[in-house]
């Protein structure tokens, strides 16, 4: 006979994995989608949900989930992350004591560790907020910008030159869509595999501008399949970014443990929690030993 809890439900670890497990299995699931994962859209609605974080004012972060309603939804920079949000609802039902702020977090985690990234360390803690707690437009970075512009929206959020340049092989992974962003096609050979491919491939292909109508980008002169956005370039140009592409470029290992700091940092942007660091977790993912 199943003896039901008293009180309410306190969510544990294995709570939590349970919620980790049916998204990875969900990702194995929908392999039709784009080149064949829904997880660099995943990171990237985790990431469009933090970096809207103020230092200053403490507004924006991952607290709230404040994506889900307009004006946020329907800003530019987040064109498309609703192919992500509507990935997630099924899972949010089955889990209903979950808020939508975790489980977009838990859900880039996830994505990472899928696709073979480092283990992402999380807490539970945020709780989704109402319409009014959107934050302005303009948060998020601009493609077409120089690297005043990074060192302006990074800093904002708190990070410094080494940190944006860290979480910026983010771009391993995924592409950019013309009816999203205007932009085309993907950074790596390996879009749904995280690898420092990014760093390698900014160092050395040759990059051009790339002949068409849509907005200015890069494409490599070799096969002319990749793309570079103005913003990946400057990250080259600069002497001080540069150092770090050149190092990430020569040790994956480098990498995966600067950026699986630096994203942890970010998924607790603006989040009231009431545990300390101590109290982070470690999920399971698929290729780990039972
Ligand atoms: Fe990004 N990104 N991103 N990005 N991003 C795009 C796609 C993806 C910028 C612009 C774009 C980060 C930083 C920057 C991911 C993760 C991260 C697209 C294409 C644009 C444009 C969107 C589309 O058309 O669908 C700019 C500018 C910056 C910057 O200035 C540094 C960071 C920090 C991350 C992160 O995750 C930590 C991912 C993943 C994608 C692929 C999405 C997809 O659907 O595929």
């Amino acid at each position: 006979k199943e003896v039901k809890p008293k009180g309410p439900f306190t969510p544990k670890f294995e709570d939590y994995q349970q919620v980790y497990n049916t998204v990875a299995k969900a990702l194995e699931e929908h392999d039709e989608y784009d080149d064949g994962s829904y997880g660099p859209v995943l990171l990237r609605l985790a990431w469009h949900a933090s970096g809207t974080y103020d230092k200053e004012t403490g507004t924006g972060g991952s607290n709230g989930a404040t994506m889900r309603f307009t004006p946020e939804g329907d800003h530019g920079a987040n064109a498309g992350l609703k192919a992500a949000r509507d990935f997630l609802d099924p899972i949010k039902e089955k889990f209903p004591w979950i808020s939508y702020s975790d489980l977009w977090i838990l859900s880039g985690i996830c994505a990472i560790q899928e696709m073979q990234g480092p283990h992402i360390p999380f807490r539970p803690g945020r709780t989704d907020r109402d319409v009014s707690f959107c934050t302005p437009d303009g948060r998020l970075p601009d493609a077409s910008q120089e690297q005043k512009h990074l060192r302006t929206i990074f800093g904002r959020m708190g990070f410094n030159d080494q940190e944006i340049v860290a979480l910026s092989g983010a771009h391993a992974l995924g592409r950019c869509h013309t009816d999203r962003s205007g932009y085309d096609g993907p950074w790596t050979f390996s879009p749904t595999t995280l690898t420092n491919d990014y760093y390698k491939l900014l160092i050395e292909e040759k990059w051009a501008w790339k002949k068409w109508s849509g907005p200015k980008q890069f494409e490599d002169v070799t096969t002319k399949s990749l793309m570079m956005l103005p913003t990946d370039m400057v990250l080259i140009k600069d002497k001080s970014f540069r150092q770090y592409v050149e190092k990430y470029a020569k040790d994956n290992d480098a990498f995966f443990k600067d950026f699986a700091d630096v994203v942890t940092r970010l998924f607790e942007l603006g989040v009231p929690f009431t545990t300390g660091e101590d109290a982070r977790w470690t999920f399971k993912s698929s290729f780990d030993e039972a």
